[in-house]
């Protein structure tokens, strides 16, 4: 297949793209590296050395004899640029990853969430519109979050993978009629709202114009390398700790490994899905191997492998290392305690077989925070964004 991946020098679509390559795909990556941007802006750095993406794509031809076409296109502003690439490549699938990914980063300021709105809208629709205009079938594959569905409870039901079934009452009040309908959304950051938005463009852009389109509702992301960005330096993959883009597991585990202690928002009572980069990876392979048919709905799949209550992990990497846990104000507006059972049975039934959270992994990673250690920054760890200004 030729697969265009947008976003592709961030923390997924790195390894995706080596991912896909290594399986023999034709992959073209579409980035403005404006992620690059952003860490120069929080004058933070990857806790890891990334090289600029033109060594990275070297290394990799070097590696492995493939090449990867990069061309830094602005999803959001440069419609024409974008359309020009579709009509002149002719993917077969495009997967979608360039967007403001960070809830901190999207509350910072009004600025912030003027960009995040800005960026993650028009991508998405300049791209549904694009394909549409090329007259291109090509299969788009976005990453989505689990926080579409919000976690306010779980109140005893159970999220399913995208569509809830609901019974409606009918016009003359006598009868009730079986639906199933988008599962309502219920974001908790402006970045998770904008992941709202874009159900609403697939849905559209799938109704109209039977576009192909699979969402996948990912939960957080931990980890560090893959296969592929094991298989020389020059590959490897970001590691994000600061605390706008740091996500919560890698930030304990690098926090341990810098003997910080782990930054539990609140009571760290809040249930989240997690999954590994190694996962993300090889469900993104998944997915585009088994692509919807033309005039199927939009295909949504819970792409997480467990859930875990915050406190839960802090308590599992102290007992590994000895660090201390520190109980902080909780910056967001969001629940202190929630359920999160979820459904997530479609990637598996494709063939995922899910990597679970174990000692041995995270050594591996608390092995990457260490070897890097001298590059933490620590006065970036502390989550300085505040969702209220009360
Ligand atoms: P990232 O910020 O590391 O990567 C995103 C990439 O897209 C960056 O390289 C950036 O330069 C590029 N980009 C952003 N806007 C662009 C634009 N307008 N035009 C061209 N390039 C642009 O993020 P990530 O962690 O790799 O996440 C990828 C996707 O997965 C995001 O959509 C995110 O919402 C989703 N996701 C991530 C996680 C996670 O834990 N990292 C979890 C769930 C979902
Ligand atoms: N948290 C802490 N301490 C920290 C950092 C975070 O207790 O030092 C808590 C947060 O308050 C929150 C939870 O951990 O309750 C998760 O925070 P996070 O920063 O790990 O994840 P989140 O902001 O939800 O965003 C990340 C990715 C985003 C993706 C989302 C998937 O940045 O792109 O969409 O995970 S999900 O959480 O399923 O919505």
């Amino acid at each position: 297949m030729k697969i265009i991946v947008c976003g592709g020098d961030g923390f997924c679509g790195w390894p995706i793209s080596l991912h896909l390559s290594a399986r023999g795909h034709e992959v073209v990556i579409v980035d403005t590296l404006v992620r690059r941007a952003a860490d120069r802006e929080l004058g933070v750095d990857s806790l890891t050395p990334i090289r600029a993406l033109d060594e990275r794509l070297a290394a990799w031809r070097a590696v492995s004899g493939r090449s990867i076409p990069w061309h830094a296109i602005d999803l959001a502003h440069a419609y024409d640029d974008l359309l020009a690439l579709l009509v002149r490549e002719r993917p077969d699938a495009v997967v979608h990853l360039a967007e403001q990914r960070a809830a901190p980063y999207s509350m910072k300021s009004p600025r912030h969430k003027r960009y995040t709105v800005d960026n993650n809208v028009n991508a998405t629709h300049n791209l549904l519109c694009a394909v549409v205009e090329s007259g291109i079938d090509s299969h788009v594959v976005h990453i989505g979050t689990m926080g579409v569905y919000g976690y306010g409870s779980g109140g005893g039901t159970m999220i399913p993978e995208g569509y809830l079934a609901v019974e409606v009452p009918t016009a003359d009040g006598q009868g009730r009629i079986e639906r199933e309908i988008l599962h309502p959304t219920d974001p908790g950051s402006i970045y998770h709202m904008t992941k709202c938005l874009d159900q609403q463009l697939f849905y559209y852009y799938n109704k109209n114009d039977k576009l192909r389109v699979t969402d996948l509702h990912q939960g957080v992301v931990w980890g560090t390398n893959t296969a592929e960005t094991r298989l020389d330096d020059r590959l490897i993959n970001r590691f994000d700790y600061d605390g706008d883009y740091g996500t919560v597991l890698n930030r304990f585990l690098m926090q341990a490994a810098v003997g910080h202690p782990l930054t539990v928002h609140g009571s760290g009572g809040q249930t989240r899905a997690f999954i590994h980069i190694q996962d993300t990876v090889r469900c993104l392979s998944l997915a585009l191997e088994n692509p919807p048919q033309r005039g199927e709905r939009v295909r949504i799949l819970n792409q997480m492998t467990e859930t875990h209550r915050v406190i839960d992990l802090a308590r599992m990497v102290s007992a590994m290392t000895g660090a201390d846990i520190q109980h902080l104000d909780n910056p967001r507006n969001e629940a202190s305690r929630n359920e999160l059972p979820a459904v997530a049975r479609s990637l598996i039934s494709l063939g995922l077989e899910p990597t679970h959270l174990q000692e041995g992994l995270l050594e591996e990673v608390i092995g990457v925070a260490r070897a890097y250690a001298h590059r933490c920054d620590k006065s970036r760890i502390p989550c300085t964004s505040k969702w209220t200004t009360s």
